[in-house]
Order: C-alpha cells, then sequence, then structure tokens
C-alpha cells in the first residue's frame, strides 16, 4: 500500500505561517481502513473486482485490523473529524495514544457479557509509520517513559493528513502506560495509570508543538496562538495545557501570566457530557504524587483564578463553582473552561444545557468564550462506503456532486412525492436488510425474521441511555400478542448493539435481561414468527456499518438533556431510518430538518423533567396505576427471567421502585416515558408498509446534510480555530 505515499507525505507540513490545528483526544475509533482507503483513493470498485477474477473475495480484509482505540461516540466523532479535515483539506492533525489493546472483545456467556483482550495488531498495522527519530522522553516523578509517534495516513482527495499516536516504551512499566484503552479504575494503582496515560498523551503532543514552533519561529510566543490551535477533546488531555504553561515558564522563562495569556489563545475544550459522574476531577494527591511540577503548575494557576475573581468582584458562589480547586480535587472541566478561548458543547440544546446550568457562572462572565458545533458524522464512511446501492440511486437523479458537496443531497427531496423514486428507495432499504440478515446469520448464527421491521438501538450500554426502557416496551408487546390483542402486528425485529464497561454491575445486568427476554421469545411458538431480539455479540464500527444501512427504525430514547448529541442517531438518518426518540441531543436538530411528522417523537421534554425533579416524581405511583407497565417491569423478580442468582435483576427492580444514596428510584423516568415509548412504537409498527412511511425514511435520508462533519469541522475551522 505504502507504494502510494511517498513516506513522509503524512508529516506535519513545514509551511511556517499557516495557521494548523491540533485534536487531542484519548480515544480515536477509526475501526477498520482497508475499505475506506480504497474508496478515499477512488479504487475499491478496482480491486473488488480484481480480487473476484482471482476468486477472491473482497470481504475476506474483514478479518483484519478494526482499531478499536476508543468506546464510543467520542471516540468515533474524532474518528469522522480526521476524515472530513483531510475530505475538506484543512490542516487539522490527530494527536492520541497508541494502545496495545483497543476496546474489549464481546462474548456473551449464557447471556452474561465476558470481555476478551482485543489484539487489533494480531495481522500486523499496515497503515501506520514508526517515527523513531521523533522520539521524546516523558518525566513522571517515578521515571522517565519513551514516546514514540506512528503516523496513520488520512486521506482526502486532494490532502493527506496524519493521525499521530504517541506509544509509551523503554521498561515494562513504561510500556503499560499504552497498554489499554480505559484501564480499570476502581484502584488506585488504576486511577493513576489512567492519569499517566492523560499525562503522556498531553506532554507527548505538547513537547512536540512547543518543539516545533520554536524551531519555525524562535523564543518569542508572541505567535503561537496565531499558527496553533489545540483542541481538548474533553477533559482528559486538560494537563496539556498545565505542560505548555511549565515548558514556557521553566524552559523559556516566560513569565507566568504571560504564559497563561498565550495559553488561552492556543486552547479550546468541547465538552461531551454533563453527567456528574463522568467529570473528571483528579484528587489532588494523585497529581502531587506522580507530576509534582505540574501540580505546582497547577496550583499557582489556580490561585491566579481566584486573585482574578475576587479582583473582578466575583461573588462567592460563583466564584466556589468555577474554582480549579474544588476541595481535595482539581476540577478539569473547571481548568478547561478557565483556560479555553472557545467552549463548546456538541449539539444545541446541550450548549444550551453548559450556559444555563453546568457552566452558568462562567457563561454570565465570559459569554463570548460559549459556542455550539453540532456534532456530525462522515458521509464517506457512513453512506459512500455502507450503503453504495442508496449512493447510485441519488447519482441516477442529482448527478454525482452531491459525493463532493454533500450540501447538494437536498435536491432530492424534489423526488419525494415521486412513486419511482421512492419504490428505488424501498428496494435499496431491502436489499440492505437482506444484506445486513446475512451478515447476523454470519456471525450469529442466527436468522432473521424474513421480511421484518428492524428497530435498532446501539450504542454504549448506560442507564441513561435506557436500552431497560426498550426491554419493557418489547416484553409489554410480548405480553399483548400472547393475549392476541395485536392481530395485524406485523413481524419485528429489535436489534442490540453495546457493550457495557467491565465493572458496570447494572448494565451488565441489564445486557442479561435483554439476553432472557429474547430466549424466552425465541422458545415461545406462539410469538416467535411475530417478534425476535438480536443481541448482537462484539457491536464495533464495521457491525455498525451494516446495521445503519439495514434498520428501519432508529431507538434514541435517552432521558431529555442527557444525551448531549448522539452520533448514531445521524448515521441512522442518513441510511434512511426514521427516529423513534425524546427530544433529546441532536434528535431535536434532526426532526428539525426532517420534520416531526417524519418522525416518532415522545417523552418527557428537559423543562418537565426539571419540573419533576422540583416537583416530585413518584414512579411507584406510576407503577400502581398501569397494570400493563407493572407486569413487565415486575418480570426482573417475578421468577419470569433468573440471572443465575447473581443479584443483577433485584438490583435493577431497586433502582427503578426504591432508589439509593446517590440515587431516588427511577433517577432515569423510564416510568414515565415508557408507555408513550409503547404507543409510539405501535404507531410504526401499523403505519409501516404503506408508502407514506417510506416516504418519511425517504425525507429523513434526504434532510440529512446538516450532519455531515465536513459541515462540522468547518464549523470548528471558523468558529473556533480561526483557521
Ligand atoms: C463516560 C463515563 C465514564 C464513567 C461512567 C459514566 C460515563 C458516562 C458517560 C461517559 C461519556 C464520556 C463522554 C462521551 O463519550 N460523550 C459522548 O460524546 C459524543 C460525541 O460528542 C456524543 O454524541 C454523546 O452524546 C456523548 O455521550
Amino acid at each position: 500500500m505504502w507504494a502510494f505515499f511517498p513516506r513522509n507525505s503524512v508529516s506535519i507540513p513545514p509551511a511556517a505561517d499557516k495557521k494548523s490545528a491540533y485534536y487531542l483526544s484519548i480515544e480515536f475509533l477509526i475501526g477498520r481502513m482497508f475499505y475506506n482507503n480504497l474508496m478515499e483513493l477512488g479504487v475499491l470498485e478496482d480491486v473488488r473486482g480484481l480480487l473476484a477474477e482471482k476468486g477472491v473475495d473482497i470481504s475476506a480484509f474483514e478479518e483484519i485490523e478494526d482499531a478499536a482505540l476508543g468506546n464510543g461516540g467520542l471516540g468515533r466523532l474524532a474518528a469522522c473529524y480526521m476524515d472530513s479535515a483531510a475530505a475538506c483539506d484543512l490542516p487539522v492533525y490527530g494527536r492520541g495514544i497508541r494502545y496495545r489493546y483497543g476496546l474489549f472483545k464481546q462474548k456473551f456467556e449464557d447471556g452474561f457479557q465476558e470481555e476478551l483482550p482485543d489484539d487489533w495488531q494480531s495481522f500486523g498495522d499496515p497503515w501506520s509509520i514508526r517515527r523513531e527519530s521523533e522520539s521524546r522522553r516523558i518525566r513522571f516523578a517515578d521515571g522517565e517513559v519513551l514516546s514514540v509517534p506512528y503516523d496513520m495516513p488520512i486521506i482526502g482527495k486532494n490532502r493527506v493528513n496524519a493521525l499521530r499516536l504517541y506509544q509509551a516504551e523503554g521498561s515494562e512499566s513504561a510500556a503499560k502506560i499504552s497498554e489499554y484503552l480505559y484501564p480499570a479504575d476502581d484502584t488506585e494503582e488504576g486511577k493513576l495509570l489512567r492519569l499517566r496515560q492523560e499525562y503522556f498523551l498531553s506532554a507527548s503532543a505538547v513537547g512536540e508543538l512547543v518543539e516545533g514552533y520554536v524551531k519555525r519561529h524562535g523564543k518569542d510566543f508572541s505567535r503561537f496562538g496565531e499558527l496553533c490551535a489545540i483542541q481538548l477533546n474533553d477533559t482528559h488531555p486538560v494537563l496539556a495545557v498545565a505542560e505548555f504553561l511549565r515548558i514556557l515558564t521553566e524552559e523559556y522563562f516566560v513569565p507566568f501570566g504571560r504564559a497563561v495569556g498565550i495559553a488561552q489563545s492556543v486552547f479550546h475544550y468541547t465538552n461531551h457530557t454533563i453527567l456528574p459522574e463522568a467529570l473528571e476531577c483528579w484528587p489532588k494527591k494523585y497529581i502531587e504524587k506522580l507530576l509534582p511540577d505540574i501540580y505546582d503548575i497547577l496550583l499557582r494557576l489556580a490561585a491566579k483564578q481566584y486573585r482574578d475573581m475576587k479582583k473582578g468582584g466575583v461573588p462567592k458562589e460563583d466564584c466556589a463553582a468555577m474554582r480549579i480547586v474544588q476541595g481535595k480535587n482539581i476540577s478539569m472541566a473547571n481548568t478547561a473552561v478557565y483556560m479555553a478561548g472557545k467552549v463548546n458543547g456538541v449539539a444545541a440544546i446541550h450548549t444550551e444545557i453548559l450556559k444555563n446550568s453546568l457552566f452558568a457562572p462562567a457563561y454570565r462572565y465570559t459569554p463570548e468564550k460559549f459556542v455550539n458545533v453540532t456534532n456530525g458524522v462522515t458521509q464517506r464512511r457512513w453512506l459512500m462506503l455502507c450503503d453504495p446501492e442508496l449512493c447510485r440511486l441519488y447519482d441516477k437523479y442529482i448527478g454525482e456532486g452531491w459525493r463532493d458537496n454533500f450540501s447538494e443531497i437536498g435536491k432530492m427531496r424534489a423526488f419525494a412525492a415521486d412513486a419511482e423514486v421512492l419504490g428505488g428507495f424501498a428496494a435499496v432499504k431491502g436489499e440492505n436488510k437482506r444484506r445486513l440478515a446475512a451478515y447476523i446469520r454470519g456471525r450469529e448464527g442466527i436468522e432473521l425474521l424474513p421480511n421484518a421491521i428492524v428497530y435498532a438501538q446501539v450504542k454504549r450500554l448506560h442507564e441513561y441511555k435506557r436500552q431497560l426502557m426498550t426491554a419493557f416496551a418489547i416484553l409489554e408487546i410480548y405480553f399483548r400478542l400472547k393475549r392476541g390483542e395485536l392481530p395485524d402486528f406485523r413481524p419485528s425485529v429489535f436489534l442490540f448493539g453495546a457493550k457495557s464497561a467491565p465493572s458496570y454491575f447494572r448494565a451488565k445486568g441489564i445486557i442479561k435481561f435483554i439476553n432472557e427476554i429474547a430466549k424466552k421469545i425465541d422458545g415461545d411458538p406462539d410469538v416467535r414468527d411475530k417478534l425476535q431480539i438480536v443481541f448482537v455479540c462484539n457491536y464495533d464500527v464495521s457491525y455498525a456499518e451494516k446495521i445503519v444501512a439495514g434498520s428501519d427504525v432508529s431507538l434514541q430514547v435517552s432521558t431529555a438533556g442527557l444525551e448531549a448529541s448522539g452520533t448514531g442517531n445521524m448515521k441512522f438518518m442518513m441510511n434512511g431510518a426514521v427516529t423513534c426518540g425524546t427530544m433529546d441531543g441532536a434528535n431535536i436538530e434532526i426532526v428539525e430538518r426532517a420534520g416531526r411528522e417524519n418522525n416518532y417523537i415522545f417523552g418527557a421534554e428537559v423543562e418537565e423533567i426539571a419540573r419533576l425533579k422540583e416537583e416530585g416524581y413518584d414512579p411507584n405511583a406510576r407503577l400502581a396505576a398501569d397494570g400493563e407497565m407493572r407486569r413487565a417491569v415486575q418480570t426482573l423478580t417475578d421468577g419470569t427471567f433468573g440471572d443465575g442468582g447473581r443479584g443483577y435483576f433485584k438490583d435493577l427492580y431497586d433502582s427503578l421502585t426504591v432508589g439509593a444514596s446517590w440515587h431516588k428510584p427511577d433517577h432515569y423516568f423510564i416510568m414515565r416515558d415508557l408507555p408513550e415509548y409503547v404507543d409510539r412504537l405501535l404507531e410504526i409498527n401499523a403505519e409501516y408498509g404503506a408508502q407514506s412511511f417510506v416516504r418519511k425514511q425517504f425525507i429523513n435520508a434526504v434532510s440529512a446534510a446538516y450532519f455531515s462533519s465536513d459541515r462540522s469541522v468547518r464549523e470548528y475551522a471558523e468558529k473556533i480555530w480561526n483557521l
């Protein structure tokens, strides 16, 4: 493959006076690059043909390199942005960690998740170039490690960018730093390892960028912000700010206050979640122990922030909320907000929540800092690669211009009443569904119900995403089918795909519960021709490509206010699935563009959730009043399903009805939204098969232009990086 590229083509261009942006991320969920790269080079079909002549199916390459150096939306977003930056000819470069093992491979044993290591380099890593000569030493209190960069080409039409991943070497303990993505952090040792990873990434990137600047522009740092933007993808790389201050003040003797000012013109911060348990706070003593110099810098920075706030007359409560030091901890988000030139949320509603609640005081004092950049996904992987038939349909009616300028896809809207086009669209969906069925047959040995409606919920397993609510909805439908109350019900398949964090007890309970329901339905001759659950094993990027192309209904049912954006929702939309979901994250912007009437929206909105929290919410009263719902929920404890005596189901039941010291019962408002959810699913079931339903799907697909990550990265380039 390397014959295609000069060996230095992925290096950072030496252009001395052009600004570049660096995207620092603890995750890059790039997935398989083989097909993608052939497509970007314009030779995918030729290679497919050549291999076929030799009797080789190109899908043989599905065995190799599916680099899962990320676990969900945040990491996949980073990968989409790399793709779009190259495609849009923007000088944007990724900086991350080259983990020896990616996100674990998932296995089911009797319906329980088990984790196996993901040895993603077992067939080698054909894409990366090791840049040994650019290695640098990274210092910790207990010794040094070597950071060796590996560059991976990101191929665009007129440009090849580099994704640079650092690998830790030098000793056995050094190599541990880049061994696993998300090492278990339920012990102090685990937490320290995670902190080491964050500093390793931060110091590798900042060391390189400052060195490069000094080589080209000397030690006058006044132009740094003019030439270099550093985007912090969530708080994991926030120590980069402290490392930057450390180098400028200690190695180049820049006065501290001046260094802070320069840093504020370089760094920007994207927030990806408002869940309190996911907002990083590092105990001071850990930072002090591992990184004493960085600790001093952070305390100096905190003291400066506090002085400035006092001088500015900021009232006590606001000071308390914004402070970098929070008791015994350092708040990484507060550090990021203080030091960032721009702070952004990832969907309109999410940015509003940042401004009005999470970071409300900071917004009041520095409103100009806050901007929204709604997420996007790359249509090259998520439409052109995974849905070539739909693309050919577009070519036929509007030409190929949309392939380079995705906003042209909107031209297809003119055909929304054209029976021939809708027929063609439905045929494509049917074919993709058959392909998906074949893929699942191959991977799971399961036969999907033929000609069924495919509803899909694929995403990380988390309580706020409410896979459990979908499980209850399916149970309600199951009991109604058993009683013969749904005579016209069309065969339906519910696809789940999700990995649970290895130590997330409740999430693992939800996986087991869904697998138990699947088994029960499968064993019930009364309903198994009508209803089916398939929980696919080891959901990953390659699986997602097939699922988004072959599904009819995209389930996006998070509790309103909690899904920052979602990006799976966009992938399904692009491939012509309707959204059945709540008014949350980017769902709101999806229905704004495709029409609420063309989707299936339900549930409490953000204001109602706030009101329920305020005025009191009683899930038990709701259960008592709704026999259907009660029946479904009680299966957790009435012996219908078993969890092998491991206590998972009782814990789930208690989380809904009793709560705990840290959460009130039904913290995610399942009992509020479940009845409406069941109604929406049945409404879809009743409408499916009519041309009006195909039309809804079609309108979604052709209204997806805004959700291209080409649009998103251009917005970053204009509003934040000033490229
Ligand atoms: C991390 C953790 C770790 C501790 C346990 C609970 C928990 C919950 C959530 C997270 C997520 C970390 C950040 C993240 O991945 N956010 C996702 O970012 C996507 C890209 O912006 C966005 O589409 C998703 O809505 C958002 O959840």
